[in-house]
């Protein structure tokens, strides 16, 4: 029997700390329920599991600057980028599961100490990009990309009269919203991803601060309204030519369950309307699997408590599994590499 000869790292992340509702730590084992790990071997991987990450709990740790638990979300996502780097530096491609998005910080700050030239593409309803000066909520799931870009850390910016249109800030202000401060509890990271290695699709749901960030740094998104305008094939030949058309180089995954439309995915924690179809999700996926350069995937924000049933559990989680598969080859007009048995004629 032919096989790929390549190896899948599945490693879970039972995480809930970057945001409010409880349950979405349970996310690894529905989608590993799912059936994940069966569907990884039929495309012919070596599947390792490496089971979930034990993460420490924080006696006292109060909000900084109105982040929420910042101490207990940098040791969980510390753990997460040792973890990362070392499944990535054995020749792994990974699988995280989540747990909530405050956990890529983790996950691509781990894979960037093995692949430094790496590039993003983030699937998401939302940007995760606030700083704490412009979060509404003071979630850690909406700040994650803030704490990658070496952008909000440079202490000179050069503020475009475009950028501030719209906006009824004064400079200073804007100067704060796009200074990251140092956070307890994240003293081991530092930023590592400039905004040009960045792709957002399937926006619809971006604060004004996030919005300035966007435009400031002048970056690379895909909203659901450019979905409708571009169709989902240009997108993705736009998006992939944005990050790849200088050069070849590794790319990470990093896809929120809620960039889908909540009638296919219910069964999260901030669902939107008006987002991804099946098909322009597994698009977006199978154009990425055909670039030949992923090398890690984060599937977060399945809160298994979330859904009315167990058939809306079940059918969130069972498309985290598509996502994964179709991201790791599986095609929908079928393969023979694997044909190892003909079947007997019945
Ligand atoms: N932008 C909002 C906030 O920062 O609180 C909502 C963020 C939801 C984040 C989800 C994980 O993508
Ligand atoms: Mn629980
Ligand atoms: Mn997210
Ligand atoms: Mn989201």
């Amino acid at each position: 029997q032919q096989t790929r000869a390549e190896s899948v790292a599945v490693l879970g992340a039972p995480f809930c700390r970057g945001q409010k509702r409880g349950g979405v730590e349970h996310g690894p084992k529905v989608i590993r329920d799912a059936g994940l790990v069966e569907r990884l071997s039929s495309l012919d991987y070596s599947v390792h599991d490496f089971g979930d990450l034990n993460f420490p709990l924080l006696e006292k740790d109060e909000p900084y600057m109105g982040v929420k638990f910042p101490r207990t979300v940098g040791a969980a996502n510390k753990l997460l980028s040792g973890a990362v780097s070392r499944a990535v530096g054995a020749g792994h491609r990974l699988v995280m599961l989540g747990g909530d998005h405050s956990l890529a910080i983790g996950s691509v700050s781990g894979h960037a100490r093995q692949c430094p030239d790496l590039c993003l593409i983030w699937v998401d309803a939302h940007a995760d990009v606030n700083t704490p000066m412009c979060s509404p909520s003071g979630n850690l799931h909406g700040q994650p990309v803030a704490f990658m870009l070496k952008e909000l850390k440079d202490k000179v910016r050069r503020l475009e009269a475009t950028a501030l249109q719209g906006f009824s800030l004064l400079q200073d202000d804007v100067l704060s919203v796009l200074q990251m401060p140092e956070i307890p509890g994240f003293s081991w990271t530092k930023p590592f991803l400039s905004s040009r290695d960045l792709v957002y699709v399937g926006l619809r749901d971006v604060d004004p601060g996030e919005h300035l960030i966007l435009k400031n740094l002048g970056i690379q998104y895909f909203s659901m309204r450019d979905i409708d305008r571009l169709g989902i094939q240009r997108v993705m030949e736009v998006a992939l030519d944005h990050l790849l058309g200088r050069k070849q180089r590794p790319i990470h995954l990093s896809f929120d369950i809620d960039a889908f439309d909540p009638s296919l995915a219910p069964a999260t924690g901030t669902p939107v309307n008006g987002g991804l179809t099946y098909r322009e999700g597994i698009y977006i996926t199978e154009e990425i699997h055909n670039t030949g350069l992923l090398s890690a995937i984060d599937m977060v924000e399945v809160n298994p408590t979330l859904g009315a049933s167990s058939e809306a559990v079940e059918a969130t989680a069972s498309l985290a599994v598509d996502v994964i598969a179709s991201s790791l080859g599986q095609t929908r007009e079928g393969a023979h590499a694997s044909i190892s048995v003909i079947p007997a004629v019945k």
